[in-house]
């Protein structure tokens, strides 16, 4: 076997900071942020390193933040302190000012550093997208698309995303943000609501009611008034239990295609979040890293200057196997490493299978039910066909 060498050609730069991975939100959250180090051990075990520009992220400083966020919840994020609250009482009195504190967004120790490193690396990543000198950046700290300006939610407490596609609009006139989590991705769409320069995409599992957040129907694409320049400009492609490789990569293909046709964007951001495979302890999915890195490989033939983040990803295992497999398309040595984990990985107990990729009997036992038939997919093709009539780039 031979060593992984640079791509030829163009430049991927990884950015990431081990003073991030070492917070907890408490024993049983599902947000384990050592999944990230988890992740880097297997990427640096295959030699990947080695082809990329490797950079500690800093922290974000207050005034970056603020470029999205409110001083008001800055401020409050940059001195409370993790107050133990009784057990019982915390749902059923809650008192969280900004929606802090309950137990989706926990406060911790050295809560407003974690906050500012992931969006410290999400921003460096965008810097080296503005100046050329990465082609695709990759920040897997980061990907934390349910936060709001002023408002926690769903383990995001600082969108990295969105200040980092902000810093990009100073350079590139239209920002395509792809979001393949099994959650939707709120945050960002409703930070760009009102701009045309920017097209939000999300695929993600919906149920109003059952599954978190709730929102992303088919036809939510924006606040449709004739004065919004971003009426439409808002895709939603709200899914069912148990999606396959096959289905999502049509869908993602024919979808995303088509936007890039139509949209002519100059840039794309595509959040990872891992928590749309099978085996997930919070997804409905029946992704495989293959599926899932086949969106990656999408995006990366579209020939733009690319942004990879992370975002969720609760089976840590799973999520570090699809996070190297997409650092090494990035990279372009996909054919070239081995699909079995190196013998010299640190944690390799973690992974219980060793191969890069395990088959959906291995991860589950028993596949989840598809509940997806055909037709929906079919009419959820034309509902965004259709919708494309109204964006011009
Ligand atoms: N309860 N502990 C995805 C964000 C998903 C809201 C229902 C909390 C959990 C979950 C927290 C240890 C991204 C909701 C859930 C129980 C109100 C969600 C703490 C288990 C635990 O064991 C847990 C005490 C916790 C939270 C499960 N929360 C599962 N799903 C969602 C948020 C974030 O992946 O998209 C991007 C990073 N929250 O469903 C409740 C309504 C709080
Ligand atoms: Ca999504
Ligand atoms: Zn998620």
């Amino acid at each position: 076997e031979s060593a992984i060498t640079r791509p030829k050609g163009y430049t991927v730069s990884f950015h990431c900071n081990p003073d991030m991975e070492k917070h907890h939100f408490g024993m049983t959250h599902p947000m384990k942020p050592w999944r990230l180090t988890l992740s880097k051990s297997l990427i640096y075990s295959y030699g990947m390193s080695f082809a990329m520009d490797n950079y500690i992220a800093r922290a974000a400083t207050y005034e970056e933040l603020a470029d999205f966020h409110s001083t008001d919840y800055l401020d409050f994020l940059g001195t409370v302190l993790p107050e133990p609250v009784p057990r019982d009482l915390e749902n059923q009195n809650p008192d969280l000012r900004f929606n802090l504190g309950g137990s989706d967004c926990p406060l911790f120790e050295g809560l407003y550093d974690y906050c500012s490193l992931s969006a410290g690396g999400a921003l460096d990543a965008a810097r080296k997208i503005c100046y050329k000198q990465s082609d695709i950046a990759i920040a897997w700290g980061g990907g934390l698309h349910h936060a709001k300006k002023a408002e926690a939610s769903g383990f995001c407490y600082i969108n990295d995303i969105v200040v980092a596609i902000l810093q990009l609009l100073r350079f590139h006139p239209r920002v395509l943000y792809i979001d393949i989590d099994v959650h939707h991705g709120d945050g960002v769409e409703e930070a760009f609501f009102s701009t045309d320069r920017v097209m939000t995409v999300s695929f993600h599992k919906y149920d109003p009611n059952n599954f978190f957040p709730g929102t992303g129907a088919l036809d939510d694409n924006g606040p449709k008034n004739e004065q919004n320049p971003g009426a439409h400009h808002a895709v939603n492609v709200p899914l069912n239990d148990g999606i396959t490789d096959e289905q999502y990569d049509m869908l993602f293909n024919t979808i995303v295609g088509r936007i890039v046709e139509r949209f002519r964007p100059t840039a794309i951001a595509l959040q990872c979040g891992a928590d749309s495979l099978a085996g997930d302890r919070l997804g409905r999915f029946n992704l495989q890293v293959q599926g899932h890195g086949a969106c990656v490989e999408f995006c990366k033939k579209m020939n733009l200057p690319l942004i990879l983040f992370g975002g969720g990803g609760y089976t840590p295992r799973n999520v570090a196997r699809a996070w190297t497999y997409e650092t090494s398309i990035a990279i372009g040595c996909q054919e070239k490493i081995s699909p079995m984990l190196p013998q010299h990985a640190p944690w390799r107990q973690q992974f219980r299978q060793d191969t890069l990729f395990p088959t959906l009997e291995q991860i589950l036992g028993e596949p989840r039910q598809n509940r997806n038939p055909q037709k929906r997919l079919q009419d959820i093709v034309q509902h965004v066909t259709e919708q494309l009539r109204f964006v011009q780039a």
